[in-house]
């Protein structure tokens, strides 16, 4: 049963990354599978793929320069190995802590803050992780801490009532850590074991926004000085450069124990997830591939790699 299920998920991530895999998995074995010689000029050809893949500048220039020295020390022949070495070390850039597993709490709810840009893709995806979460058997609580816009508490409650989970909302322009305290209280009361915070992506300006965030922080640490427990920064896997520039802004300010990238279902660009991870140096631990609240998957490098090689599964 087990292994369906996983067997499951390896299909939906395959298919969600689909158009990665053509642009950076099948570009990549069709230019090393060949055998070609590692010359200057199939070293030019490795660099143009790499870069097209969106994988970023540092690591194409890394990932060269492994290979020539390999190639010199004798180390790795054209074709099948040269691509393990390529897969490896992609494999290596986007290790991080296992599949689901977070800083949970065994006495008292474990507390989980949302943030990132608005439209990135936090809500949906605080919905996707209710379910991750209920699927494991685990009692959720999500709280509509977004009070910037009424839209925003509504589509909360709509994805709470659709996943089967509970919510506290307050009215529109309500203090934001005013709900974030309530939720954690209610999971107090209940024995909620996860409380998910959605926040505003955009308010009048970045110094509000990071204030409201400060401000979540401390009353959330007044139910647990160790809370949050575990904050997610969501990250719009199809923006490139530009997503990068935004996330830093939010990972200098607040301590980031991981990222959510989402929408690498419609887009080729899933060769990013390695530029955003090492330009950001926060773990991936979970990516959305579609909008429904099953296309999410906790992340998995060896997963991940295998997908966008269309290989089996890892
Ligand atoms: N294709 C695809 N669409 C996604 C994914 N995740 C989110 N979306 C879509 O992206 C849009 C924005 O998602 P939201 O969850 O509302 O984003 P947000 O960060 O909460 O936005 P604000 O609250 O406005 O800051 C919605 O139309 C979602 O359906 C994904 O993994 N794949
Ligand atoms: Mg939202």
């Amino acid at each position: 049963m087990v292994f369906g299920r996983i067997g499951r998920f390896f299909e939906r991530i395959k298919t969600g990354l689909a158009k990665t895999r053509s642009l950076v998995g099948d570009a990549l074995r069709s230019l090393i599978g060949r055998g070609r010689t590692i010359d200057k000029a199939f070293l030019e050809e490795l660099e143009d793929t790499l870069i097209a893949a969106d994988i970023g500048v540092a690591k194409t220039e890394a990932i060269l320069d492994e290979v020539q020295a390999k190639w010199k020390a004798g180390e790795v022949a054209p074709g099948e190995e040269l691509l393990d070495l390529l897969k490896r070390s992609l494999r290596e850039e986007l290790d991080g802590p296992q599949p689901d597993a977070l800083n949970w709490q065994a006495d008292g709810p474990t507390i989980i803050l949302i943030i990132g840009v608005n439209g990135a893709g936090k809500t949906t995806s605080i919905a996707k992780l209710a379910k991750r979460f209920k699927d494991l058997g685990k009692s959720v609580l999500v709280a509509a801490g977004d009070t910037y816009r009424a839209a925003a508490t509504q589509q909360l409650t709509i994805w709470a009532e659709r996943v089967g989970v509970d919510i506290v909302k307050q009215h529109e322009g309500a203090d934001a850590a005013a709900v974030a305290f309530d939720a954690v209280a209610a999971a107090k009361a209940r024995g909620t074991e996860v409380v998910i915070i959605d926040t505003a992506g955009r308010l009048h300006n970045r110094d509000d926004l990071m204030r409201e965030l400060d401000k979540i922080h401390r009353v959330i640490k007044r139910h647990d000085e160790a809370s949050p427990h575990e904050t997610f920064l969501v990250v719009d896997g199809t923006a490139g450069q530009n997503a990068i520039q935004q996330a830093r802004i939010f990972s200098q300010s607040l301590h980031v124990s991981g990222l959510i990238l989402t929408k690498l279902d419609g887009t080729a660009k899933g060769g990013s997830t390695i530029a955003i991870r090492r330009e950001l140096g926060i773990p991936v631990r979970y990516i959305g591939v579609g909008e429904g609240m099953d296309d999410f998957q906790p992340f998995d490098a060896d997963t991940f790699v295998a997908a966008i090689f269309g290989d089996e599964e890892a």
